[in-house]
């Protein structure tokens, strides 16, 4: 397969006007009739051009242009095409095609879930329907009539208002769609199968009413309701916040078992994956409803930025989702607590997105090439691009940001844009020079900048200095310097208070942004009256790697004084790091460990201290992850890093027990469950602590979490005490209350897939044999997504000790894996293998190891997915 370069863009040579399209649904055999209303590009003109139509897996029964058949000899087919050489400026073209939905097993295009059929057409699964101009700069508006079973396919959808529906010979039955809003084919959805539905309403700012449908199998009715209240908040906030309101008559949400992606943001009909919908106290956690909240508000945000305004190209991925997981965190910050989304997202972040700046596929918010685009649904395109979106944010002010996404969507509605575009309205409304700030959208790599500081006593000031400087990359060795704007505060060590800052003659108060733009520059902060340590990168107000020479005295002191409650967070998190480093080495040194004491007198204060958010404090109880470790470390050295922190965490809670058991006993609520920020807060503080004291397995917290788990009350507090139990060394508690779960739940196989990733991720050695005995089990299937991801995935990326096992037999488990998914599912192949592509950041004999194993896969005949990402994890 070849690359597809940016820079090698056209327009269309044909567009398609209008749409219609005509599904007779047939498990095996589902006729696609499509009639295009196609003109000549205005942009070109050129003499003769070909009409050139994306199609795969399709069976061609029929084509026709203006009503005349089409002769073998007048157009031409091949594994991914189908070209007419001479065509007119404008005309119809009538084509029809038998697919295969039972034997889409890749999850792409049309397929079949559960005994409904569904779609998914982002990137490029359309062309797994019909053929067609596969690319979103086509827009049309689109009429589909979908026929199918009465009995079996009571409902039929598809993307905007129902317009004719009736009955047909047969026992058959059809339902018309017109969708009056131009999109392109990948926003197309259709679903059809025996569904119910829960039904609300939302009046529009504008007075408009608004039909509202989460469309379930009858067993899930009643897990619906958070998702139907997270909907009517992020309509209100949408409107509150972005002044954007909903446009057509009626939305809609779907909930599928077999889904790729989280969920999809389809015109007028979203689908999700059940497991980003679905809830209820019983069966989700509260990390599972926040996440729904979340998802269900991104998808919904996708109506303005990405479905009314769209990608000129799939280059331009991250107008659209940076853009959007921007917009869907400021909405879970304004609903829940603000600084603990700053904290999760961040801690995530630097340990997923800076891994994928340092691996081999790193690339880009804008990447310039790629191979199979579904590679690039990745942590630097969604992620990164919201960091780069709300640096944009804080440089304009919120303002004038607004005024710029108020231009740009009355601009570009119903378009197809680019960054160039969204950048160009943000410089247009604040007058600012973003020239320098576009290197974020085409420059790879996590920069890093090494600050340094004095305090002058004798002058009052305070010198800092900053050098910038980012890694090179596989596709991109020289670098150039960003723009990075550093939020900082400057805290006085006697008063504990932030100082007023002067730069420059510049009074800039307690809290201010200052702009490195330069490879090395340097502050002079003047009428400091005494010594203070900095804080930097406050709220974490760039994606950068800040290192600074803290001691450990300033890192508790910030810790405990920082104004910032992001940074005191970060304080803690480096104070423990210092730690860590020192006890990874005394274990790879052979050398007795013994535990800071500082951290330990840290983690007291902050047990014993009045703080007001639960839920922060419960965030800086939360020692740093194995992951965020070895992301620190030069070589990863995953057994040093898990005896390292599990001997951190075992001397904390031998130091603290009491204060640990107090703090559990004070947060058990007693109240009916609700997904709310206060009882949230107080369950995950109850569990930071539960697992601080089972981890030094404390005969009393043993006999908490068992009744934890007994009493049952709800998901959250059941799936900590089985996780708990089940890391523990007592099997002989750990395997009824498996059993039990597992028994209770075969029927949901949401909650099946959470008592999957329980057992996968135990750090025992016996963790491989139960895994393949876990594959044998009815419940698991290669052929979901979710399951691969709670077994397989789990395993891979969070079971560091058993995944990197010397004997080489994670990584082995991992390939047969892929290799079987190749055939079922590329996609979800291409993603599973992410942690063996992370070799070089092992030591030589497991490095040689996953080599082995990789080229083991180069050796299949692999999909286009697996191509590129073993391609380059090996060159
Ligand atoms: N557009 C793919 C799924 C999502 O980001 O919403
Ligand atoms: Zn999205």
């Amino acid at each position: 397969p070849q690359p597809i370069h940016l820079h090698d863009y056209q327009p269309p040579a044909y567009r398609v006007t209008h749409t219609e399209l005509k599904f007779d649904l047939s498990p095996s055999a589902t006729r696609v009739v499509a009639r295009l209303h196609l003109e000549r590009h205005p942009d070109r003109q050129e003499d003769t051009l070909p009409l050139v139509l994306n199609g795969e897996h399709l069976k061609l029964l029929r084509i026709a242009i203006d009503g005349q058949e089409l002769e073998a000899g007048e157009y031409a087919l091949d594994a991914g095409t189908l070209t007419v050489p001479d065509v007119p400026q404008r005309f119809l073209l009538d084509t029809e095609v038998e697919i295969d939905p039972a034997a889409n097993t890749a999850l792409e295009g049309l397929y079949l879930s559960n005994g409904m059929f569904c779609t998914q057409c982002e990137a490029e699964g359309f062309r797994r329907i019909t053929y067609y101009p596969d690319r979103p700069d086509v827009m049309a508006t689109f009429s589909t009539t979908v026929i199918g079973d009465k009995s079996s396919l009571p409902v039929l959808l598809s993307n905007g208002n129902p317009v004719e529906r009736g009955e047909l010979p047969n026992g058959k039955h059809f339902v018309t769609w017109e969708d009056p809003f131009p999109k392109p084919c990948y926003l197309f959805a259709l679903v059809a199968g025996d569904l119910k539905q829960v039904e609300d309403r939302f009046t529009t700012m504008s007075g408009r009413e608004v039909t509202l449908q989460i469309w379930v199998e009858e067993e899930n009715l009643d897990k619906t309701e958070h998702a139907m209240a997270s909907l009517k908040r992020a309509m209100k906030w949408d409107e509150e916040t972005y002044g954007r309101e909903y446009d057509l008559d009626l939305f809609m949400i779907v909930a599928v078992s077999d889904f790729n992606m989280g969920a999809m943001e389809n015109k007028g009909l979203n689908i999700f994956n059940s497991a980003a919908v679905l809830t209820h106290p019983l069966t989700a956690t509260d990390v599972a409803f926040q996440r729904v909240e979340g998802i269900v508000a991104h998808e919904y945000f996708h109506n303005w930025s990405g479905n009314r305004v769209t990608c000129r190209d799939w280059f331009q991925l991250s107008l659209k989702e940076g853009f959007t997981v921007f917009r869907d965190q400021s909405f879970s910050a304004d609903t829940n607590s603000a600084p603990v989304k700053r904290i999760e997202d961040v801690s995530f972040f630097r340990t997923a997105q800076f891994a994928e700046d340092d691996g081999p596929t790193a690339h880009p918010v804008r990447p310039d090439q790629y191979i199979e685009i579904s590679n690039f649904y990745t942590l630097t395109i969604y992620e990164k691009g919201a960091e780069v979106v709300r640096m944009l944010r804080n440089l304009l002010g919120w303002e004038t940001f607004r005024k710029g996404t108020d231009l740009y969507f009355s601009r570009f509605d119903g378009q197809a844009v680019t960054i160039e575009d969204f950048v160009g309205c943000m410089r247009e409304v604040s007058g600012l020079d973003l020239s320098q700030f576009m290197r974020w959208y085409s420059q790879a790599g996590t920069p890093e900048i090494d600050a340094n500081g004095h305090y002058d006593y004798a002058k009052g000031e305070y010198h800092l200095t900053l050098r910038q400087r980012t890694p090179a990359t596989p596709d991109q060795h020289e670098k150039q310097p960003l723009h990075i704007p550093i939020r900082l505060g400057l805290v006085g060590t006697k008063s504990g208070e932030d100082l007023e800052m002067t730069l420059e003659g510049d009074s800039l108060g307690k809290d201010t942004v200052i702009h490195l733009r330069e490879e090395e520059q340097h502050f002079v902060f003047t009428d400091i009256a005494e010594a203070p340590v900095p804080s930097l990168l406050r709220g974490f107000s760039a994606p950068v790697k800040m290192r600074f020479p803290y001691g450990r005295e300033d890192l508790a002191f910030l810790l405990q004084h920082d104004s910032d409650g992001f940074n005191r967070w970060d304080a803690g998190q480096r104070l423990a790091m210092l730690a860590l480093d020192d006890l990874i080495a005394a274990h790879r040194n052979g050398v007795e460990k013994v535990m800071d004491v500082r951290v330990v007198d840290a983690f007291r204060t902050l047990l014993t201290a009045d703080i007001d958010d639960k839920a922060v404090l419960a965030e800086m109880l939360t020692l740093p992850s194995e992951a965020y470790i070895a992301e620190q470390q030069p070589v990863v050295d995953v057994d040093a890093i898990h005896a390292a922190r599990t001997f951190v965490k075992q001397s904390l809670a031998v130091a603290l027990r009491d204060e640990f058991m107090a703090v559990y006993r004070d947060h058990c609520v007693d109240v009916p469950y609700a997904p709310e920020p206060g009882q949230i807060a107080a369950r995950s503080l109850k569990n930071v602590a539960l697992s601080y004291l089972m981890s030094i397995e404390d005969e009393e917290a043993m006999a908490l979490t068992q009744r934890q788990f007994e009493d049952g009350h709800n998901m959250t507090d059941v799936r900590t005490a089985l996780t708990l139990l089940t890391h523990s060394s007592r099997d002989d508690l750990a395997d009824p209350a498996l059993k039990a779960f597992g028994e209770k739940w075969a029927h949901d196989s949401l909650v099946m897939d959470q008592w999957f990733s329980i057992q996968v991720s135990r750090p025992q050695p016996d963790v491989l044999e139960r895994l393949k005995f876990l594959m044998e089990h009815p419940a698991f299937s290669l052929k979901n997504p979710n399951k691969v991801r709670a077994l397989i995935g789990t395993f891979a990326s969070q079971n560091r000790v058993n995944f990197h096992r010397i004997d080489g037999e994670g990584y082995k488990l991992l390939t047969d894996v892929v290799i079987e998914l190749n055939r079922i599912n590329p996609e979800i192949a291409a993603r599973i293998i992410t942690p063996l592509t992370r070799w070089q950041r092992f030591d030589e004999a497991r490095q040689a190891l996953m080599k082995d194993e990789l080229e083991r896969i180069r050796a299949e005949e692999l999909s286009p997915n697996l191509y590129e990402v073993v391609e380059k994890a090996l060159a």
